[in-house]
């Protein structure tokens, strides 16, 4: 079957950007906003306007008065929608019957207006005062016998004042209990970039991109996820810097880019090539490359020093700055080529130009995603990008570094000021000693412990400051049962999501302001400050009219639900809500970092947190960065010994969600129209397997140590012949978190092997072909 003939599958012929960019936003804008209101874009990401609640890749010093794109534009809109869910709503629709509809159609129905409680008796949400609300939730926090028993979620769209504030009063309160967004995406850089360089954090600033002579990308789909990046990328491109493409799909966005920044390049202008070399490496194959990389550069090293010339190694930075080199040699020494390629699904030839391409370049940035840390070794594969650029001293110096593409807009700023569930003693002794607290000490719980005590009945109580916890978590089975079982549930959203509709005996629903409105307190109209993937701390306002006037700030309801749950706390909520400033003094008075916090943070585009890796500054007990020896090279996950002809699969983001967020059903880059039931496979493995292009078929988890009482199977996929490596397939998140088990995680960092799911694929029970596509609900484009 020819690719055109399957209904909604096709081919995506141009490039990525272009003019289809800039059609997407006008559908966006026209489905969703009123004309008065999409002037607001034209503050997105401006010195007085407010941080774009997309991604986190910063904004420029300089330059460009227009910083949004497409992706920017969709998360706007669909903030800042006129449609809205009101209490008639709940009257009309019972949680049961919301319940059928899917994640797109919750969202769809727009912004909450109104904080509801469920009912258990009518299966409905009712509206409730916000006093009301605070005092239930005040009551069931306090009821429990033990502040462990509570868990509190945070996504990583909070502000630095709403995420300190929140884990203020949870310390108060008496937990380490942190899940967040963290620990589904970046923990193995968390956890290891501080065993190699004593940071947890990206080292280079966006000018360091106009300095590199070379750029490896390994795992991640600018395109989609970060597109403003693109701009970045090009202007590489367009100096002559090689680009370096290490990614099992060929995403569009890495292959080529017509900026639509640009009159000429829209117009007559050709697209610019982005990646200068490909390398199609196998799901799960990075550690086994970047061996291979380093184990080529050990060769060069060793022929050119033999032949009388100096190595390519960086050996002053090596004696002087680092410990482990010779660990790492001997790894690599005993790690052979044969595995080597046959993990990776590279050759040794290949593997060596890329090597002769990082030896050539003076100054080198690595960035990576998702590619990388959802892995069952997620923290080695990190640990062995930072040995490849450590091995030519590739960091603390203009134009070379290691940069995570951070995913929530204020994620890397929510940890900064203390969400975390394992705080540094210093952190909590600062806490003691500016607020007269006594901090908890005992480690708390990441997002997998907190469902599995949620799911054993350890954890009571549940508050979620943003995000849709059990759509995100793997094994929804597990965690949708752990959210039914609890006393309490508080949800502080702006849409109503799937999360929502798990309610227990006691769940509230209350509804937020967004980065795009208005907040005014008693000391007048607030900013908010975030912190974007390279450490530049900046200011955000909001501009809109509320949603709705009920509608009270993130930090407002964290400050309500504080005083209702702790009478006699140590803190005066109400002076921290009436002026935001005074939040950012206190985490000036916790975070050294923060010095002149407020001073600094009116300067337009804000300031920079020190790095201290980036000026050659080893946090590390040894006062060293280190080689981190990985002692295997195969991330891939682990199958049932009896499973036979596995492939394995990474769950991605299309271009049209945001997360569990579904603005609509395209995936423009990948030829996708008006669905999302798709697996995209080789079609060389499709054969092996007597399949072909547009059949249906069934996808069985068949991981080791995955204890579900139920086979793990999603039906009636449509197969989707793709460029892709070989064993290699790929289905969007979340419809295939069924087939990620909760077991099945990065030891290390606690991070979900999202990215490496050993499965087998069947034509599906009741045979077929694709038929028909659900064109009406592609909102955006
Ligand atoms: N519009 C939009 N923007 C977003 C988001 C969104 O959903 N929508 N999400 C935000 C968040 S929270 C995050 S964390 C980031 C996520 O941004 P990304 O990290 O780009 O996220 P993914 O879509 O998961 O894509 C990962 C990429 O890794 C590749 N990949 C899969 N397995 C492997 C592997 O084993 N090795 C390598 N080298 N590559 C592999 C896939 O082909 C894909 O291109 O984006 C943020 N920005
Ligand atoms: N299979 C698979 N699963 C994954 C991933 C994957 O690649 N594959 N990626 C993982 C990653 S990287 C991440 S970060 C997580 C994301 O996990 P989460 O951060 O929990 O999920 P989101 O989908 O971003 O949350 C969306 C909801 O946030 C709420 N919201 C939006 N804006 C605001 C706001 O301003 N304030 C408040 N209070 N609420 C708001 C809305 O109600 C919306 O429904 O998912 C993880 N899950
Ligand atoms: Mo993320």
């Amino acid at each position: 079957m020819s690719k055109k003939d399957v209904p909604g599958i096709g081919e995506y012929g141009g490039p990525a950007g272009g003019w289809g960019a800039l059609q997407a936003v006008a559908k966006a804008l026209r489905g969703e906003m009123s004309t008065r209101r999409t002037t607001i874009l034209m503050q997105v990401n401006q010195p007085e306007g407010f941080d774009c609640p997309g991604c986190a890749w910063p904004d420029p010093r300089e330059g460009s008065s227009f910083e949004f794109c497409e992706n920017g534009a969709k998360a706007v809109s669909w903030e800042a929608t006129n449609k809205r869910v009101t209490p008639e709503f709940f009257a009309k629709h019972s949680v049961s019957e919301l319940w059928g509809r899917d994640d797109f159609q919750l969202e769809w129905e727009g912004r909450l207006t109104h904080p509801m409680a469920y009912n258990p008796d009518t299966d409905h949400y009712e509206p409730v005062s916000w006093d009301e609300a605070f005092r239930r939730i005040g009551a069931g926090l306090r009821a429990l016998p033990d502040p462990n028993m509570a868990e509190f979620y945070a996504s990583g769209r909070a502000s630095n004042e709403a995420a300190f504030l929140y884990q203020l009063f949870v310390r108060e309160y008496g937990t380490n209990n942190f899940p967040d967004c963290s620990n589904m995406c970046h923990e193995a850089t968390s956890v290891g970039l501080p065993q190699a360089i004593g940071v947890g954090k990206g080292t280079v600033t966006l000018e360091d991109f106009d300095h590199c002579d070379a750029i490896f990308s390994f795992g991640h789909n600018p395109g989609t996820n970060h597109p403003r990046m693109l701009g970045t990328l090009r202007a590489a491109s367009l100096r002559g810097a090689p680009i370096v493409v290490f990614n099992p799909l060929k995403e569009r966005s890495l292959e080529r880019f017509k900026s639509p920044q640009h009159a000429l390049e829209m117009t007559v202008g050709k697209a610019v090539p982005i990646a200068s070399h490909y390398y199609q490496l196998k799901i799960g194959g990075d550690a086994a490359a970047l061996k291979g990389m380093m184990k080529a550069l050990l060769a060069m090293d060793a022929a050119l020093r033999a032949g009388g010339a100096g190595g390519l190694l960086d050996r002053d930075f090596i004696d002087e700055h680092t410990l482990g080199f010779a660990e790492l040699v001997a790894d690599l020494d005993a790690t052979s080529w044969e595995e080597i390629e046959q993990v990776a699904g590279l050759s040794r030839a290949s593997l060596e130009e890329a090597a002769g391409i990082y030896a050539k370049a003076k100054r080198v940035i690595v960035c990576y995603g998702m590619g990388i840390t959802q892995h069952r070794h997620g923290t080695g594969n990190v640990q062995q990008l930072m040995n490849l650029l450590l091995l030519r001293g590739n960091i603390g110096r203009e134009g070379a570094g290691i940069c995570p593409l951070r995913g929530h807009s204020n994620v890397q700023g929510d940890r900064t000021v203390g969400i975390t569930e394992i705080p540094s003693q210093g952190f909590l002794n600062a806490l003691e000693r500016v607020f007269g607290i006594k901090a908890p000490r005992d480690k708390g719980h990441g997002a997998v412990e907190a469902i599995e005590a949620m799911h054993a009945g350890r954890a009571r109580a549940l508050v979620c400051l943003g995000g849709n916890l059990p759509l995100a978590m793997p094994d929804p089975q597990v965690c949708f049962e752990a959210m039914r079982r609890l006393d309490l549930s508080v949800h502080i959203a702006t849409k109503l999501n799937r999360s929502h509709l798990m309610v227990c005996k006691n769940t509230l629903l209350l509804p937020c302001l967004g980065r795009t409105e208005l907040d005014v307190q008693a000391g007048g109209p607030q900013s908010v400050t975030v912190e974007d993937s390279m450490s530049m701390v900046h200011a955000s306002r909001g501009t809109l009219q509320p949603a709705s006037p009920l509608l009270k700030s993130e930090p407002a309801i964290v400050a309500g639900i504080a005083k209702a749950t702790l009478p006699d706390s140590k803190i005066d909520w109400d002076a921290f809500i009436a002026d935001y400033n005074r939040i950012r003094n206190a985490i000036e008075a916790v975070f050294p970092d923060f010095d002149d916090y407020n001073e600094r943070v009116r300067v337009p585009r804000g300031f920079r947190l020190d790095s201290p890796a980036a000026r050659r500054e080893w946090r590390t007990p040894s006062g060293k960065a280190h080689f981190i020896v990985f002692d295997s090279q195969d991330e891939r996950p682990l199958a049932r010994p009896d499973a036979r002809d596995v492939l394995v699969l990474a769950t991605v983001r299309s271009h049209d969600q945001y997360n569990t967020t579904i603005y609509g059903k395209n995936d423009r880059y990948r030829g996708i129209t008006g669905r999302r039931d798709v697996i995209f496979a080789n079609a060389a493995d499709l054969a092996e397997r007597g399949l072909e292009h547009g059949d249906l078929v069934d996808i069985e988890a068949v991981a080791a140590h995955d204890n579900a009482s139920e086979p793990r199977i999603v039906r009636n996929f449509v197969a989707v012949a793709f460029d892709i490596a070989r064993g290699s397939v790929a289905a969007y998140y979340p419809e295939a978190n069924a087939l990620v088990a909760l077991a099945n995680f990065d030891r290390r960092s606690g991070t979900p092997s999202y990215k490496s799911v050993p499965v087998v694929l069947r034509r599906a029970a009741g045979g077929g072909k694709a038929s028909h596509v659900d064109r009406e609900e592609d909102a955006a484009a």
